[in-house]
């Protein structure tokens, strides 16, 4: 793996850097607050190639690959969580969508993801009952004439309430994991609304909703792939998913970690900077040092899923590297912050906040742990 980045990875680096900074670190205390991303943050996610970093030129994509994602994705996390867990789940929809949809699909909804069009994309495979077993879904799809009907519930979805296109998974067959399948379902397709909206620790400008599926019919062409064959289409693209949550994750943290510098040059206590105690020192040290593993673990799966080899076990692995020790650096940098670390005042609250999350979707740390010791052991 070659760790220097090539010009193209640092030019989507430095757009996504730069449209951070000034037009989405200002306002990222205001999108946490008033619950909503300013349409003008996602038209500039969209302009930037952000919504289809990896996908094809012939599609509206970048096509930039899988590592200029990672480099992107971090930088507007950096900036914002909850804008960056809207351009990963769309970048993830538009990637199923491009690889399994038909020629009609493909062209209907990719170009007008990557463009903004739609908003955003949204990933519907968990249920209430269905979480890290989405093999246990309820949902179902059944033939009816040239189409399917879907009828269900779906929950935790990302972007529910403005996404303009659903990958929407579907029991069409046996009980478990081998009778699913998976559909594109535009936003305004009869018979499906959107249903309540969690009131979330995190990413509170990131709307997480229910989605009910009352006889909502879809043409034989939104199957995507084969009959049944959903379920391995959700764990292919949530092992790409998971490089956007431990991108995101290394984001946050990364901004947490540059503000408890700053700090603990800035406070004195006791006559001397925070920043000359020795326990301030090692947390520093310790959560750069964790970062720098995360980043290392990350840029390992984007890589190997840029050269389409096998990547499920290191994406897993990056995933509950990152997430777990963005999690504790968040924690050490509110703790070198002290009591206003705990305040709204400061950014690290909503950083210790949004990265909790990271934990759990996309696959909890457990199910992480799951992929990783079913590999080395079967
Ligand atoms: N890539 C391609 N195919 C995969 C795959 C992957 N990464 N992982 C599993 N499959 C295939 C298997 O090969 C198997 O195929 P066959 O039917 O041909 O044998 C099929 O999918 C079923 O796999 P398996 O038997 O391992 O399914 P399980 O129900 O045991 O599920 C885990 C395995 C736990 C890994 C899976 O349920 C999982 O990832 N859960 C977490 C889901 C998640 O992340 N939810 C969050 C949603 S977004 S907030």
């Amino acid at each position: 793996m070659n760790l220097e980045l090539t010009e193209e990875q640092r030019l989507v680096q430095s757009a996504a850097r730069g449209f951070a900074a000034e037009q989405i670190a200002p306002r990222a205390a205001a999108i946490d607050r008033d619950e909503r991303i300013p349409a003008d943050i996602l038209d500039g996610l969209a302009s930037l190639g952000l919504f289809g970093v990896n996908l094809p030129d012939a599609l509206g994509g970048a096509e930039a690959g899988v590592v200029a994602y990672h480099l992107a994705m971090r930088e507007i996390a950096r900036a914002c969580a909850s804008t960056a867990v809207t351009m990963a789940v769309t970048n993830m929809v538009g990637e199923v969508i491009a690889a399994f949809g038909d020629d009609e699909t493909r062209r209907r909804f990719v170009p007008r993801l990557c463009d903004g069009t739609l908003r955003a994309g949204s990933f519907a495979l968990s249920e209430a009952d269905a979480g890290s077993d989405p093999g246990a879904m309820r949902t179902t799809a059944r033939r009816d004439g040239n189409g399917w009907v879907i009828d269900g519930e779906k929950a935790w979805i990302t972007s529910g309430t403005f996404a303009g296109v659903f990958v929407v998974w579907a029991r069409t067959g046996e009980p478990g994991p081998r009778g699913i399948s998976a559909f594109a379902v535009p936003a305004d397709a009869g018979g499906l609304s959107v249903g309540r909206r969690e009131d979330k620790l995190g990413l509170r400008g990131s709307p997480t909703t229910a989605l009910h599926f009352d006889g909502c019919r879809v043409p034989a062409s939104a199957l995507l792939g084969e009959e049944h064959g959903g379920f391995r289409i959700a764990m292919m693209a949530l092992d790409g998913g998971r490089i956007g949550i431990a991108s995101q994750a290394i984001g946050i943290a990364e901004a947490a970690l540059d503000a408890a510098i700053l700090y603990a040059k800035e406070r004195e206590t006791f006559g001397a900077p925070l920043a000359d105690r020795q326990a301030i020192q090692w947390m520093i040290a310790d959560a750069r040092t964790e970062l720098d593993a995360a980043i290392l673990l990350t840029q390992r799966a984007a890589w190997l899923k840029e050269r389409k080899a096998r990547f499920s076990r290191e994406a897993a692995m990056a995933k509950v590297y990152a997430s777990e020790a963005a999690w504790r650096i968040c924690d050490a940098a509110l703790q070198i912050h002290g009591g206003y670390g705990y305040t709204r005042e400061l950014p690290i609250e909503r950083h210790l906040r949004d990265v909790r999350v990271a934990r759990i979707y996309e696959g909890a740390s457990e199910i992480q742990r799951i992929v990783i010791s079913r590999d080395l052991l079967r």
